[in-house]
């Protein structure tokens, strides 16, 4: 698949820091070394619906990554999925009674249009699951040959119990991870099933449902969490520094991915760093597809507001955090970004080489963005009521929010 095209990343005066970010396997910060290519996975939408704030705030966390590493002057191999077979995108199509191909294709292309308005870094490697079957069905046979896949009705499992390291990633005791599970997309009430725990590696094909030539598996379609591991394994391989995806994600989308991988290669972890994103809320509630309480960066780009306040707004939350989306969050934003940009706009004004490097350090400490804003906002005021000599600063200034936050003054 095709991916956005990429906005332009200034270069900056100076050093740029290392990042240490929180893994949720560890429950610390790591200090993360790549080498002079840094290697992410993030796992990308379900394309069954518009992009809302909530996505916005987990890819906006995974950019600011890699501008981090960009400004460290890195390479970044960025890989994100598209998981555009799946059973809610199937149920969405058949209740809106139209054709799930398209529905795929037109959300996928909404979302490319609202990341290259937010200025979100495009992935070197954009995959949908359905072009990743010819990979994904060899290592499902390789599980089952290693014994850590079972068949039931046709449909293909993976043990949970072939992996010394499960439950190493999310680290939740049994009742939570069955409650998740079955929250989540498994299925542990299913009956003679090993482990209830134990996710699909390959559904059988259903009645009026679409399916793929799945060699020695016969026909049928991937599950979810093997779409990811053969994805980043085929683009990134073993040991990648970062994979990311909201707080959600960690089990059990990654804890079984992590498995799967751990028994394909015999190595823990898949990645070096667990990195998840809190959740954004909406009337006190995680704003979802399936609830439906939503608001669209592509409805809130239709009522003209800029795609700048929308990055400013999600910029205000930490990461880690779960926040709700207010007007209010919105309108400080917009007020922001007017205050930055007429702070931006003379030629000369305070030096802004202590600014540079305050959100530098913000930004390499768990991308603490709430911090750098603050910076930020302190330069502003500076221009605002007393001025400056310094002749280019503004310039410096607006380059090192656009490289290092994403914003264009
Ligand atoms: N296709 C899979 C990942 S392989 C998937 O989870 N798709 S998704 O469309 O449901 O979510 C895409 C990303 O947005 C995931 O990282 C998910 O954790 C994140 N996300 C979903 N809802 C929220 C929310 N309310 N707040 C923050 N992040 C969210
Ligand atoms: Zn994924």
């Amino acid at each position: 698949m095709h991916a956005w095209p990429a906005s332009e990343v200034p270069a900056l005066p100076g050093e740029g820091r290392d990042l240490q970010i929180h893994d949720t396997a560890t429950g610390g910060l790591v200090a993360l070394d790549p080498g002079p290519v840094a290697r992410i996975y993030v796992c990308g939408i379900t394309p069954y619906d518009a992009t809302h704030m909530g996505h916005a705030a987990t890819y906006n966390a995974f950019d600011l990554v890699q501008r981090v590493w960009l400004d460290t002057k890195r390479q970044v191999h960025y890989v994100q999925n598209v998981t555009d077979v799946d059973d809610p995108l199937l149920e969405r199509a058949e209740r809106d009674g139209v054709d799930w191909v398209g529905l795929a294709e037109q959300e996928t292309a909404l979302f490319r249009e609202d990341m290259t308005a937010l200025r979100m870094l495009p992935p070197r490697h954009y995959i949908g699951a359905v072009e990743a079957i010819p990979g994904i069905v060899p290592l499902v046979e390789r599980l089952r040959d290693a014994g850590a896949a079972y068949e039931l009705e046709g449909d293909v499992y993976f043990s949970v119990e072939s992996d010394p390291n499960f439950g190493k990633v999310s680290n939740l005791d049994a009742a939570a991870m069955r409650l998740l599970s079955a929250e989540r997309g498994g299925d542990p009430d299913r009956p003679g099933k090993k482990n209830p725990l134990d996710p699909m590696l390959w559904m059988a094909a259903r009645e009026g449902e679409p399916s793929w030539d799945g060699g020695s598996l016969g026909q049928g379609r991937p599950g979810w969490h093997i779409e990811c591991v053969a994805i980043a394994l085929d683009h990134l391989g073993m040991g990648f520094d970062v994979q990311g995806g909201g707080s959600d994600l960690a089990f059990p989308h990654h804890e079984m991915g992590a498995s799967h991988a751990q028994v394909l290669t015999g190595e823990f972890p898949m990645a070096k760093a667990y990195v998840h994103a809190g959740m954004v809320a909406l009337d006190g509630e995680k704003m979802s597809k399936s609830k439906g309480n939503l608001v669209f960066v592509s409805k809130l780009r239709r009522d003209g507001v800029d795609p700048a306040a929308i990055r400013l707004a999600l910029l205000a939350h930490h990461y880690r955090a779960d926040w709700e989306w207010t007007d209010t969050v919105l309108a400080d934003a917009v007020a922001r970004l007017e205050n930055w940009r007429a702070a931006v706009s003379r030629p000369d004004g305070p030096s802004a080489e202590a600014l540079v490097e305050e959100i530098r350090e913000a930004l390499a400490h768990d991308l603490d963005a709430p911090a750098a804003l603050a910076a930020v906002d302190r330069w502003a005021a500076l221009q605002r009521e007393a001025g400056g000599t310094d002749e280019g600063a503004p310039g410096v200034v607006s380059r090192t929010v656009d490289a290092l936050l994403g914003v264009a003054l």
